[in-house]
Parts: structure tokens; sequence; C-alpha cells
């Protein structure tokens, strides 16, 4: 058995996957789960992951991980240069700290703007199968956790050139994902932020983000 990525490449968490795969010169064979058709819900899709999300790696040995951390985690694991969680005890604890900020301060934030307000998410307002109507009232609310949480990140980058500290990690690739993610609902995170500017500019200039 080989590892398959259930992928799909609108959507911003598989796109973590694949600018790690890309940093790490790793290439996956891909089974496209595509989410505007609602396959992830399919009975199919929720036999692999109950959440109904993707990304979804099935390893070697067929197990199922979601979780973009998990995944990356588990490929660094399997090909550990170029170290992007760190490689010292101090820089993967800083990986994992910035990068669970990343996960609970700002992807759900855009979220919370976008899934309230999008057309395409009516009663559609979490993954997995069950249906949560939207609340516009959450839009404004998301669009300031937003900003709070982009202010707590160019504050880091006052002092540091990447996230976690001097090195390029799996933190800066979750929250160059998420910088773009805002774009969708009209929130430009790097204007008036200029330490996260510089930041952007430099992980914009790495290859793999176009993945
Ligand atoms: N915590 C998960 C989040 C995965 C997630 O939310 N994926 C979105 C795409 S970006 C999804 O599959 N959404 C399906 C849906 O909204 O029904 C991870 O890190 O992989």
């Amino acid at each position: 058995m080989t590892m398959r990525l259930f992928d799909f490449d609108r959507a911003p968490n598989p796109r973590r996957v694949r600018i790690f795969l890309a940093e790490k010169q790793l290439s996956i064979p891909r089974v496209n789960v595509n989410l505007f058709r609602m396959e992830q819900l399919s009975p199919e899709f929720l036999a692999i992951n109950p959440g109904g999300t993707v990304p979804v790696l099935e390893t070697d040995d067929g197990t199922y991980l979601t979780e973009c951390l998990a995944i990356c985690r588990y490929l660094e694991f399997l090909q550990p240069e170029p170290r992007l969680f760190g490689g010292t005890p101090r820089q993967e604890t800083l990986t994992l700290m910035w990068t669970n900020i990343v996960e609970n301060e700002g992807l759900p934030a855009v979220a919370e703007v976008l899934r309230n307000l999008s057309p395409g998410f009516r009663d559609h307002v979490f993954p997995g199968p069950v249906p949560y109507p939207q609340i516009p009232a959450l839009v404004p609310r998301g669009r300031q956790r937003t900003e709070q949480f982009f202010d707590r990140v160019a504050h880091q980058l006052q002092h540091h050139q990447y996230l976690a500290g001097g090195e390029f990690s799996f933190a800066d690739i979750s929250l160059f994902v998420t910088a773009e993610f805002a774009g969708w609902v009209e929130i430009q995170p790097v204007q008036q932020r200029p330490a996260l500017q510089r930041w952007y500019e430099r992980v914009a200039g790495r290859p793999s983000v176009t993945a």
C-alpha cells in the first residue's frame, strides 16, 4: 500500500500540507474530494474521516491521519530535512505553540466570517454532517477576532524573522495560508502591519507557496 493524500485544491487546510510537501520535495498521490460538491459528506468519505474534513493522509499501513499538524509531523518523521518543526526541543515546542495559536485564533476567526456570510455555507457553518445555520451577527465579531489575531502575530514578527523564531517552520506555512484565506473575506492583514508585510514577502518568495 502506498500513501495517499485526500485533498481539495481550493481549500486552505489542504494547502498547508501541499506547501509542506513542496518544501520537502515530496510527492504523494492525491485523491480529490470536491468540497463544492459536498463529497466530504459522502458515506465513503465519512468512513475515512467522520469529521468530514480534508486533508486526510492515508499512511503506508492504512492509518488515516486527519489534522494538518499530525499529517505534517508524520511527514517530518519520514523525511526530516529540511526541518520544518525545528529539530530541537525548544524550536519544536515553539513551532507547536505558534501553530496552535494560528489554528485556534486565526483560522477559526476567518472561518467565522466566511461561513456565516457566504451563501455557500448556509446551514453548513461547521464541517461535518450536522447542519448548523448561519448567524449573521457573527460576521463583524469574526472580523474583529481576525484583526486581533493578526495584531498578535505582527507583534511577534516585530522581534523575530519567523513566527517561531529565526527559522522558517510549519507555523509560518499555517500563518501564510491564514493570511491569504483572510483575503477571501476582504481582510488585507499585511496592510498597516509593516512587520507582517516584511514576513509575508519573505514567505511569498518561496517556490513552495504556489502549491
Ligand atoms: N483541523 C483540521 C481542519 C480541516 C478543515 O477544516 N478542512 C476544511 C477545508 S479547509 C474542510 O474539509 N471543510 C469541509 C466542510 O466545510 O464541510 C486540520 O487541521 O486539518
